[in-house]
C-alpha cells in the first residue's frame, strides 16, 4: 500500500527542503510539492515536522552471547524498540568463539535476526586466525555482503585479539576491499589493572573505570590506527570514548589516513560520577566497555562531533538487566559489559546536539544516519531521501518533549540509563521500507518484516593509501662488486 507523507519539510545530509513524499512498495517513488495522493495511499500529516532518513545504528548487540549470559534484548524487541525511537537499520555483530568457524558464526546469527521488525547486516568479529578464517572471510565478503570485520583488543581469555590477527586480518581486509573496525582497548593492560583495583579491594563497579582509563584506549587506538597506515587498511575505530583516542583519530586524518571513528550517544552526555553511585546496582548498570568517562572528555567528544573528526553516532546496545548485572555482585570483573540506548539515540542526540546549536537539522541527519550508510557503502540505498532509495524515514517532531524511562520505552531491560531525562525532538512516525511502523506512540512492527542488508566492498581505488603507499618498488641492493 502507497504512503503519502504530506506537508513536511525534508532534512537530508545537504539540506532542507519543503516537499511531500510518497512511498510504493518498498522505494521513495516521488518526492516534491502537493503530491497527488494514489488510491487507498495512507496518508501521514507532516505539517510543522521534518521528514528525514530513518536512523542507522552502526552497533548493537541483540541476544549476544557474553560473558557467561545472553543480552536480554532479541532482533524482534530491539529492532521494534529503535523503530519506536526513529532508527529503521541497525548493523549487528557476529561473534565467533576463538576456534569457531566464522562462516557457521555468521549463519547461526542470521538464524537468530530473521525475525527482526527493521532491516539489519553484520559485521562478523575475527576473534581467531587461521588459513580457513582467511578464506572465510574472502567467502563473507562476496556472497554474504560483508565489507566489515570486526576486532577486539580488549576481552583477554575470551574475543581478544592479538597483534599476530590484526595484521593478518587487516591485511586480509586490505585485499577484499573490506574495512576493518575495531574496539580500542588495550585488554593485557584492562586485565592487569583489573587485578590491581580487585586486590585493593575495590570489587564494586568503581572498580570497572579505574581498571580502563582513557590511556588504555588511547594506546590500543594508536596501534590500531598504526597497523592500518602500515598495511594500508580502511579502520574505523567503534565507541571511541575519549581524548586520548580522539588525539590518535586526528592524528591520522591529518595525515591523510582512512580512518573513520564512532561515538555512542551515551558517552556524550553522562559522565564516570555513575560508578560511584550508593546503589551497587545504579553503578552497575553503567558497567560497559569503554567506560563512561569524566565531564572534559564528553566535550572533547562534541568538539569531536561537530568537526567531522566523529563521523557516526551509535549505541552499542547490549542489554543485561539487573538479575544478570548481580553475577558480579562481589567482583566488579564479573558484571556483563553493555546497557541499552537503542531506542532513545535519536531523541537525546536531537534534544543535546540540535536545540542547543552544537548540530544543524542535515548535521544530525549526516551523524545518525547518512555518514554511516556512506562508510559501510549501502549509500543511497539507506541514509537518503531520494526516488529509489528504501522508503525508511521518520516524522519528526522538532518542538514536542518527551521524558525518557524504563516505565515507558519499548526496550527489553529493567532500567534505562536515561531514567527521568527530558528531552525534545521525537519521532511520530516510522516507515520501513514503506510500511509504517511506528505511528503516533502506536508500534506496528511484525516479527520477520526486517530484510538482512547486503553491504558490497569497496573498489581498491577507495583506498586512499594505495597512494601513500606505493612508494617505489624497493629494489635489492647490487653487492656483487663488493670484496
Ligand atoms: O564491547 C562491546 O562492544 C560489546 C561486548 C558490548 N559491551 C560493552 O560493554 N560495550
Ligand atoms: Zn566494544
Ligand atoms: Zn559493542
Amino acid at each position: 500500500m502507497a504512503v503519502l507523507v504530506r506537508g513536511g519539510t525534508v532534512v537530508t545530509a545537504d539540506r532542507e527542503f519543503r516537499a511531500d513524499v510518497l512511498c510504493d512498495g518498498d522505494v521513495i517513488v516521488a518526492i516534491g510539492e502537493n503530491l497527488d495522493a494514489p488510491a487507498g495511499a495512507e496518508i501521514v500529516d507532516a505539517t510543522g515536522r521534518y521528514v528525514m532518513p530513518g536512523g542507522i545504528d552502526p552497533h548493537t548487540h541483540m541476544e549476544l552471547p557474553f560473558m557467561g549470559t545472553v543480552a536480554s534484548e532479541d532482533f524482534f524487541s530491539g529492532t521494534s524498540a529503535a523503530a519506536a525511537g526513529g532508527t529503521t537499520m541497525i548493523i549487528d555483530f557476529v561473534i565467533p568463539a576463538p576456534q569457531e568457524n566464522i562462516l557457521d558464526a555468521y549463519k547461526k546469527w542470521r538464524g537468530w535476526a530473521e525475525k527482526a521488525a527493521c532491516d539489519y547486516s553484520f559485521h562478523v568479529a575475527i576473534t581467531w586466525w587461521d588459513d580457513t578464517v582467511r578464506d572465510d572471510m574472502g567467502t563473507l565478503s562476496t556472497e554474504y555482503g560483508v565489507n566489515s570485520f570486526k576486532h577486539f583488543m580488549a576481552y583477554k581469555n575470551a574475543i581478544m585479539c592479538d597483534d599476530e590477527v590484526l595484521v593478518n586480518s587487516f591485511s586480509r581486509a586490505r585485499e577484499l576491499g573490506a574495512l576493518a573496525t575495531v574496539h580500542a582497548e588495550n585488554g593485557e593492560l584492562v586485565y592487569r589493572l583489573q587485578q590491581e583495583m580487585f586486590d585493593k579491594g575495590l570489587t564494586g563497579p568503581e572498580g570497572h573505570p579505574l581498571s580502563r582509563p582513557p590511556e588504555v584506549e588511547g594506546e590500543a587506538a594508536n596501534r590500531a590506527i598504526r597497523i592500518a597506515e602500515v598495511l594500508g587498511t580502511p579502520v574505523y575505530l567503534v565507541h571511541t570514548s575519549c581524548i586520548d583516542a580522539l588525539e590518535a583519530v586526528e592524528r591520522a586524518k591529518l595525515e591523510g589516513q582512512r580512518v573513520f571513528a564512532e561515538v555512542l550517544a551515551q558517552h556524550l552526555i553522562i559522565d564516570d560520577s555513575v560508578y560511584r553511585d550508593p546503589d551497587w546496582r545504579t553503578a552497575a548498570h553503567h558497567v560497559m566497555s569503554p567506560p563512561f568517562r569524566s565531564p572534559e572528555h564528553q566535550a572533547a567528544l562534541w568538539r569531536g562531533l561537530q568537526s567531522g573528526l566523529l563521523n557516526t553516532t551509535a549505541t552499542d546496545h547490549c542489554c543485561f538487566c539487573t538479575p544478570q548485572k548481580e553475577a558480579g555482585k562481589d567482583d566488579f570483573r564479573s558484571i556483563p559489559n553493555g546497557t541499552g540506548g537503542v531506542e532513545d539515540r535519536m531523541s537525546v542526540l536531537w534534544h543535546h546536539g540540535v536545540t542547543t546549536g552544537r548540530l544543524t537539522p542535515s548535521e544530525f541527519v549526516k551523524v545518525t544516519s547518512t555518514n554511516c550508510a556512506q562508510i559501510f557503502n549501502i549509500y543511497p540505498q539507506k541514509g537518503a531521501i531520494e526516488v529509489g532509495s528504501d522508503a525508511d524515514l521518520i516524522v519528526w517532531d522538532p518542538n514536542e518533549s518527551r521524558t525518557i524511562s524504563v516505565d515507558t520505552h519499548h526496550q527489553n531491560i529493567d532500567y534505562n540509563i536515561y531514567e527521568g531525562m527530558t528531552v525534545t525532538g521525537v519521532c511520530k512516525t516510522t516507515l520501513s521500507r514503506g510500511r509504517i511502523v511506528w505511528h503516533d506512540g502506536e508500534l506496528r512492527t511484525e516479527r520477520g518484516t526486517g530484510r538482512y542488508i547486503d553491504r558490497p566492498c569497496f573498489p581498491k581505488y577507495w583506498d586512499a593509501q594505495m597512494l601513500k603507499n606505493q612508494q617505489a618498488e624497493p629494489t635489492p641492493v647490487d653487492r656483487s662488486g663488493s670484496k
